[in-house]
């Protein structure tokens, strides 16, 4: 007997990029995210007798985030030793936040095995120790992280504002370098670091205001210049991390051209090469028409806004 679990990634439109505190993972700027559906992670628990064991698709795995982060955990509560096998239906490490997803789902299904108790907004505090992003996939619709609880919170619901998201693929490999170190060394070494953290502020309480309105315009221009200074810290990061390839920069430069030609349509883009297109609803069909013809671009996958976490019945 197991329990699965059902939990979908997130994209950042304000974006977490840095690191208050590592020990106990809090984020040095809050950020907001749309959880997006049609990209999910399947995760199924249960105990056994032998040691921990994780399965990635078919194949056992050593994670030391998922060992730490069972460690953090039983400080607490009784989890006796498991199994845990999880696969997604997306690119795994490729910027389209796998570890949100990941995280999401073994909450969810931890709290239901072995009966924690534990209400939405616990269980979104728990998955942040295992990775910031996943605070934000317990949830469904557009999702805030903030201080000082850094429990998610829902902004809007799914059926609220049902935005179409676009996700270029441009490359399905593993990123040379992962968030978690990425941010670490975005911290110490760039000299935009600093600026980056306190303009993410205003960019957050904006967004915020501009999604509370569903101003689509005016969250157009604070999500595509959060992005893009996200991507300058990186940028200025010693040494660089530059996620992007030629078809990235080539999706960013279709969907401004789009948008000339006044379809309501912005990009972003997470730690990866993958551009998201974010569009009111209706266009998303005729822009994933469009950015599947961009050199370079592998596939295109056509979304909407996601739901919360769930138990697999
Ligand atoms: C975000 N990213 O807000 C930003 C945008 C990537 C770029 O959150 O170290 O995997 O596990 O807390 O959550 C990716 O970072 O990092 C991320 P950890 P996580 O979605």
């Amino acid at each position: 007997m197991s329990t699965i679990a059902h939990a979908h990634p997130n994209i950042a439109l304000i974006k977490y990029w840095g690191k208050e505190s590592i020990e106990r993972n809090i984020p040095s700027s809050p950020s907001i995210s749309l959880t997006i559906n049609k990209l999910t992670t399947r995760t199924s628990v249960r105990p056994i007798n032998d040691g921990d064991r994780f399965l990635f698709g078919n194949e056992q795995v050593e994670d030391e985030k998922i060992t730490r982060f069972l460690e953090f955990l039983r400080h607490t509560y009784a989890i006796p030793p498991i199994e845990i096998l999880t696969e997604n239906n997306f690119p795994t490490g490729a910027g389209l936040a796998s570890s949100a997803s990941g995280f999401a789902a073994l909450v969810t299904a931890l709290n239901e095995e072995f009966k924690l108790g534990l209400a939405q907004s616990e269980q979104s505090v728990l998955a942040r120790m295992g990775s910031g992003s996943a605070a934000r996939s317990i949830f469904g619709g557009i999702v805030s992280l903030e201080g000082p609880t850094w429990a998610a919170q829902v902004l809007l619901k799914q059926n609220d504002w049902p935005l179409d998201i676009v996700v270029a693929i441009t490359d399905d490999n593993i990123k040379d370098v992962s968030s978690s170190v990425g941010m670490t060394m975005s911290k110490e070494s760039s000299p935009y670091y600093d600026d980056w953290v306190k303009s993410s502020e205003t960019d957050f309480k904006n967004a915020r205001k501009y999604i509370l309105q569903r101003n689509f315009d005016r969250l157009i221009e604070v999500a595509e210049s959060n992005c893009l200074k996200m991507h300058a810290v990186m940028l200025s990061t010693l040494p660089s991390l530059f996620y992007w390839n030629p078809a990235t920069v080539a999706c960013i430069k279709q969907i401004r051209d789009l948008r000339e030609q006044g379809i309501p349509v912005f990009f972003t883009i997470d730690a990866g090469a993958q551009v998201k297109a974010v569009c009111l609803p209706g266009t998303g069909e005729n822009v994933a028409h469009i950015l599947s013809q961009v050199p370079g671009v592998l596939r295109t996958i056509s979304a909407t806004v996601g739901e919360d976490a769930w138990i697999e019945t």
